[in-house]
């Protein structure tokens, strides 16, 4: 069968793209310091998020130092704010310590997003959700709610603030 030198360049074009596509989708999926969301954070009543008598620690949000190098930040997304996280109540972790995110809705479908990182999640009511990461830089991180929640979701945000490892004092920040 006589190809066309025209053909054979347009189809080994036509394979690299192929190749490429597949090598980005699949490094956005298993690459290096990337993992997927799953159900491991468990399940919880957003109606019990909401009265604050879940039992658990989403009752009274905030940084909870669990060892030396670890810390979890309970966080409940509801309209239209975190806690902690928006208005004067910033998150607060140390940077180079492993920080556990577990996030709740008490009411609608939220998003956790924090920006210059690669921590996004979806939140779900009646679900947590759990990231785990190393901030290796400081200084101050936006937060975002990116799913659409309601009429003022475009005003649902905060911050997260990142110290150094040594300048940080373990403290609850609730409200
Ligand atoms: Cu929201």
């Amino acid at each position: 069968m006589q190809v066309h030198n025209f053909e054979k360049v347009w189809l080994g074009a036509a394979i690299l793209l192929i190749v490429g596509f597949i090598a980005t989708i699949s490094y956005g999926t298993v690459g290096a310091g990337i993992s997927m969301v799953d159900d491991s954070g468990g399940q919880i009543s957003a109606q019990a998020v909401q009265n604050g008598n879940t039992g658990t620690q989403f009752d009274d949000p905030g940084v909870v130092q669990a060892s030396e190098d670890q810390v979890v930040v309970y966080v409940v997304a509801q309209q239209f704010q975190f806690r902690p996280g928006s208005g004067d109540t910033p998150i607060r972790v140390p940077a180079d310590t492993r920080v556990t995110f577990k996030v709740t809705s008490a009411d609608v479908v939220h998003g956790f997003s924090i920006t210059e990182t690669n921590i996004n999640t979806m939140v779900i009511p009646g679900q947590v959700a759990e990231v785990t990461a190393v901030f290796d830089e400081t200084g101050t991180y936006g937060l975002v709610c990116h799913e659409y929640c309601g009429a003022a979701h475009h005003t649902m945000g905060g911050s997260v603030e990142v110290v150094p490892k040594d300048q940080y004092e373990p403290q609850e920040v609730s409200n």
